[in-house]
């Protein structure tokens, strides 16, 4: 039985401090006693504050901060180099902008500790990993490390309204106060950019992507400068989500016609208005033409006359446009996992050079699991960036654990042959060397005291940041190096525990939508199943649409029978999804619609495999609970508890799922439930009844 044992402090601390826990050591390090720092910089004082923090709490002393010649610690630009440390100066000189290089030297005849980096924001970000390294061994001394960002837009997408509420958001409201700023900095935001520098997240767009044209006003553009300021010493760029109608909600025009000059001027005018309040703006995001979001395409012209428009007013400025491609028409009927390849490819190459063309995971939206969208590789004359989702909008909200980089590396894994065998999803993005490239996460980050809601989505916040620092990281590392830092160092601990993160993804999607089943979710706040929903306006927001199980059988297809979506991938891809002999079960009923009773590989027919797989969701999720009492012994009883809370809710909503869903398909199949599944205790109407009026999250007008 669970009791209310909090103390508050202690889960305030904690929970609180993310990642960046400082744990006290058991064994003692020199390394902080003496730092050669010059802290004229407001970098360097931020890579100082962080410095003295961890010493204090890892090793229980105050660092000196000197310039003398015993240090045991040197952050020093590569330029301020003595020039006999020629080795290291190579090393780092080899590295880009915001790289680093650490190495353990010899210095006036004793081993010390070298950071160094060609600026002040490679410093920090080498700062950050030594602490890295020493939060999972204290002991360590000797370093020999170069590393360096391989995408140069690594940002968070809020999506907060300026009323507070969060779009998404399930861990509280906004962060953002718009009301005392500019006077009051919440310590918060000082903690949010410490956070997000230490895994090298350098942007961020404060508001939601359904914009408020209000915040490009002076009045709010004033908070905005407030925020930036608090942020620039961690190296983090503000973004604006631009709503392509404010000529007309702010600026008093007729149009927003991108092709008009009034417009064309009005931007040009805004932007320098905006560069005066904030120096290093990062630049405009903008969702246009797109559930109901203003754009070009309302005056006749397209996706390339828009965001020129606005790349060309930021250009003097080196600002930069992230162009959504999320589209799905109104009026287009065919198969909406096809409509943003449609509307954006022939579009390849004519975009301005400032211009990403930001692109989601996957072609429909955020589901648990979807192949690869098309359109990475089709346009290799453009730039285009990735969008994942940190918030779990179709994952459980913060109810549930569920570790996404699993999903985050599925995806950069994919190979999309475009470029010949290898062209992996994260080599396209990853571009040219030196060329604008970049990753976007809409973040899940809240009001909470730990930020995130569930403990174990701030894995989520930490393994984006690592991800899009360096696509090519693996998901194990990132779990193993989070709980480390977060929880313990036990190897034990790690072992176990990161395996159930690992294997949490693909039990989300077992007990959610298995077997290639996608956008089952209940209307509007997508809580819970809905695959029953056919009465929504648009055909593409009905899950039926999706599933389209009758008497015959189940699953959309995609392949040259049905949409043919399958074409707008390379060949090599077209022919294993679509050929029934390789497609992976994974995707089986997102490629083709199969008789209830077609033979799978294991010899049951799908009917029972569907069974079979929502129970074996509900069992690991069954099993997460075992295994996370055995973990007791090894974290504080206050995490330990709000987890353990946390994964009653997460079983009873898997048993849900696996129960609504299986009694409505059985409408169609009219088979028996399988001898592995667990009997639902209810009939349908039952689960058809269950309404959410005020779940969290939900878009605020529509
Ligand atoms: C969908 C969300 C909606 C967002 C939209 C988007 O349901 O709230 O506005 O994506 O990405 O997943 O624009």
């Amino acid at each position: 039985m669970l009791c209310n044992s909090f103390t508050a402090s202690a889960q305030i601390t904690k929970d609180y401090d993310l990642w960046l826990q400082y744990q006290k050591s058991s064994v003692a390090n020199d390394i902080f006693k003496n730092i050669a720092l010059n802290t004229k910089d407001e970098t360097n004082k931020a890579i100082q504050d962080e410095l003295k923090t961890a010493s204090e709490r890892m090793f229980q002393y105050s660092p000196t901060f000197s310039n003398s010649g015993n240090a045991t610690l040197i952050i020093k630009k590569f330029s301020e180099l003595e020039p006999t440390q020629k080795n290291i100066i190579n090393k780092a000189n080899a590295l880009n902008d915001e790289g680093f290089a650490i190495e353990t030297i010899q210095n006036k005849g004793k081993k010390t500790v070298l950071i160094t980096a060609k600026n002040s924001l490679g410093l920090l970000y080498g700062t950050f990993r030594l602490l890295r390294e020493l939060q999972i061994d204290p002991s360590k001394k000797h370093f020999s490390i170069a590393d360096e960002p391989k995408l140069k837009v690594r940002m968070l997408n809020h999506w907060d309204n300026l009323d507070g509420t969060v779009e998404r958001g399930y861990a509280g409201s906004s962060i953002w106060n718009w009301q005392k700023l500019p006077d009051f900095i919440d310590k918060k935001y000082i903690d949010y950019a410490r956070a997000n520098a230490s895994v090298g997240i350098n942007g961020v767009a404060l508001i939601n992507v359904n914009s408020n044209a209000l915040i490009l006003t002076p009045q709010y553009l004033e908070k905005v400068s407030a925020l930036a300021k608090a942020f620039r010493p961690y190296g983090i760029k503000v973004y604006l989500t631009a709503r392509f109608s404010a000529p007309i909600e702010i600026g008093g025009l007729k149009t927003a016609d991108p092709l008009n000059q009034e417009v064309q001027q009005w931007w040009n005018n805004k932007v320098n208005e905006i560069y005066k309040f904030i120096p290093d703006f990062g630049g405009f995001l903008v969702k246009a033409n797109s559930e109901g979001q203003p754009g070009p395409q309302n005056y006749g012209r397209n996706h390339v006359d828009g965001a020129n428009m606005m790349a060309k007013a930021l250009q003097p400025h080196h600002g930069i446009v992230l162009w959504r491609a999320f589209v799905y028409s109104e009026t287009d009927s065919s198969d909406r996992a096809k409509q943003a390849y449609s509307e954006f490819v022939p579009y390849d190459g004519k975009f301005e050079d400032n211009v990403l063309v930001q692109v989601k995971n996957g072609a429909i939206d955020f589901q648990p699991r979807e192949p690869f969208h098309p359109m990475f590789g089709a346009m290799p004359k453009s730039k285009l960036m990735m969008e994942y989702q940190i918030t779990q909008e179709y994952l459980g909200f913060s109810s549930h654990l569920v570790f996404l980089p699993k999903l985050y590396e599925e995806v950069l894994e994919s190979d999309t042959y475009k470029q010949g065998k290898g062209s992996t999803v994260a080599k396209i993005i990853e571009g040219k060397p030196n060329e604008l490239s970049g990753m976007a996460g809409v973040a899940n980050i809240g009001s909470d005291l730990n930020w995130t809601g569930h403990p174990f989505a701030q894995a989520n916040w930490y393994g984006f940041g690592r991800l899009a620092w360096n696509p090519e990281l693996s998901s194990e590392k990132i779990a193993e190096e989070w709980l480390q830092q977060t929880f313990s160092k036990d190897s034990n601990f790690v072992k176990t525990i990161s395996k159930i993160m690992l294997q949490s993804r693909e039990s989300v999607v077992k007990y959610m939508t298995p077997l290639g089943l996608h956008h089952i979710m209940a209307t509007n706040h997508h809580y819970g199943p809905g695959p029953w929903v056919n009465d929504l306006a648009r055909p593409e927001w009905n899950p039926v649409y999706y599933h389209k199980a009758d008497k015959n059988g189940i699953g959309f297809d995609r392949t040259a029978t049905g949409s043919n979506a399958l074409a707008q991938y390379s060949p090599e891809i077209a022919q294993y999804y679509g050929d029934l002999k390789t497609c992976p079960e994974e995707y089986l009923l997102w490629f083709h619609h199969l008789p209830w009773d077609y033979k799978m590989k294991n010899g049951k027919i799908l009917w029972d495999n569907l069974g079979i797989k929502y129970q074996e969701g509900v069992n690991e999720v069954k099993n997460m609970i075992t295994t996370w009492e055995s973990a007791k012994p090894y974290i504080d009883a206050e995490r330990h508890q709000e987890v353990a809370q946390l994964l009653t809710i997460q079983l009873k909503e898997a048993i849900w799922w696996k129960d609504a869903c299986m009694t409505y398909f059985q409408t169609f199949s009219n088979l028996p439930f399988p001898k592995e599944m667990e009997t639902p205790k209810h009939d349908l109407e039952y689960y058809k009844s269950l309404q959410f009026p005020f779940a969290p999250g939900i878009k605020p007008h529509w």
